[in-house]
């Protein structure tokens, strides 16, 4: 006997947003087990580390011995349930969770957890587009077996794929995530916080009254804190709000695309595509410092955190595969004004000496009046070594000089350079 079919028909499109829970914290408790279900932060210097006790036992940093501007990457549930969250000023942190367990970030780990996850995902479902380094979307419209109801559950077979995924996840890193399940990227994307962490959302397009429109207009991937704050002053709070204006009103107030966006998003409607691959348009390192430094005053340590970052930068280059012809600077100085730089090279290039010098040459079409609190380095015009040599037509140039600063023989040589 044939299956109750489902009251109404799968969309066409199956689409999961998978996004891992509390990540860097996560992969640290993995390491340090005993810190379960305490409030943890992490963003501390190496200086941060635990330190091992002679018993066995680790002595671990508190957020109330900080100082420094360095700022929470992320924080446990329980740090959460304290008021500390993602980009909170580290010392502002300590004041609301002073007896919470302070951590050192370490990428590179979190790096190779993100790999294992998403190779596990991989394995059970191929069609993948990558979002970031804790996040994913991934078709799941003809893996085997989605469709299929399980006992009167018209939707079983999704969640028997989502618990597949889960559990694959979990077994490959030790870690959980959290999923939506919908017909498109954009619900995907605020499905999959509904029930973190460690939940599975699986929500239709008939559930967008009941479930979309009572949520604030932040939770749409692509309304930012500027958007919502000229929503509110229109009396827009929440995306049932946006989804009840007319159409005609929102482009009026927002702009031809942005406002027949608005519309769109608020019903739910989103036809983008599961992109599987997407070439780097460029790759950076960046770091900001713990106090303002001085071009002159603090020549040595500057030097030395610049052929750091062009040395991780070489490193990231090289594990990805890629070579560069466009290298550039970012300077961010005391009171936030930030200076780019940047210079293309006839031939792509790859190594540490290589960026430094040409990193460095970028540096001298700056002006050092100020302090600098934080320095960049990217590289751009990517290529794979091996590929095709680029076009002829593209010579040396250099671009981001500016007014200030007109290039050519005129130009004082203002600074000593670190
Ligand atoms: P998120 O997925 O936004 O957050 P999360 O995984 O820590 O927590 P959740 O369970 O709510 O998903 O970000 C993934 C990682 O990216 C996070 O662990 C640390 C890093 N990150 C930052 O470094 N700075 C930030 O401002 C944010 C939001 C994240
Ligand atoms: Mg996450
Ligand atoms: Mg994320």
């Amino acid at each position: 006997m044939a299956a109750e079919p489902p009251s109404s028909p799968l969309p066409e499109r199956l689409i999961a947003h998978l996004d891992m829970d509390a990540f860097y914290a996560s992969v640290e408790l993995l390491r340090y087990p005993e810190l379960k279900g305490l409030p943890v932060v992490i963003g501390g210097r190496r200086e941060h580390a635990p330190r091992l006790r002679e018993d066995g036992t680790r002595e671990f940093a508190k957020l109330r011995d900080y100082t420094g501007r360095g700022v929470a990457t992320t924080s446990t549930y329980a740090a959460r349930d304290l008021g500390v969250f993602s980009a909170m000023g580290l010392m502002k942190a300590a004041l609301r969770a002073p007896d919470a367990i302070l951590l050192p970030t370490d990428f590179d780990r979190y790096r190779h957890y993100s790999r294992l996850f998403k190779a596990a995902v991989a394995e059970l479902a191929p069609v993948i587009e990558d979002r970031g380094i804790d996040e994913i979307y991934i078709d799941l419209s003809a893996v085997p077996g989605i469709r299929e109801p399980v006992g009167h559950d018209p939707l079983g077979g999704i969640r028997s794929v989502a618990r597949e995924i889960k559990n694959s996840v979990l077994r490959a890193t030790g870690l959980t995530c959290s999923i939506g399940i919908t017909p498109n990227k954009l619900l995907s994307k605020i499905a999959s916080e509904i029930d973190k962490p460690d939940g599975i959302t699986v929500l239709l397009a008939e559930e967008i009254p009941a479930r979309i429109w009572p949520l604030s207009v932040r939770k749409i991937n692509g309304i930012g804190p500027k958007a919502a704050a000229r929503l509110a002053a229109l009396g827009i709070e929440t995306v049932g709000q946006i989804a009840a204006a007319e159409p005609a009103w929102l482009i009026e107030q927002f702009g031809k695309s942005y406002g027949a966006w608005l519309h769109e998003a608020s019903h739910g409607r989103d036809n983008r595509p599961v992109v599987t691959f997407s070439e780097p348009v460029s790759i950076s390192r960046e770091t900001t410092f713990e106090r303002d430094l001085h071009a002159v005053h603090d020549r040595a340590e500057l030097g030395r955190i610049f052929t750091r970052l062009c040395e991780q930068l070489a490193g990231d280059l090289e594990r990805k595969g890629y070579q560069g012809r466009t290298i550039g600077i970012k300077l961010r100085f005391e009171g936030f004004h930030t200076v780019t730089r940047d210079l293309t090279l006839d031939e792509p290039i790859a190594d540490a000496q290589a960026l430094r010098r040409a990193a460095g040459s970028c540096l001298k079409r700056v002006n050092f009046d100020k302090r600098l609190r934080l320095l960049g380095v990217r590289i751009g015009n990517l290529s794979h070594p091996g590929d095709a040599p680029p076009a002829a037509k593209a010579r040396k140039t250099a671009r981001g000089a500016s007014a200030e600063a007109p290039s050519g023989a005129a130009r004082p040589e203002t600074l000593p350079l670190f």
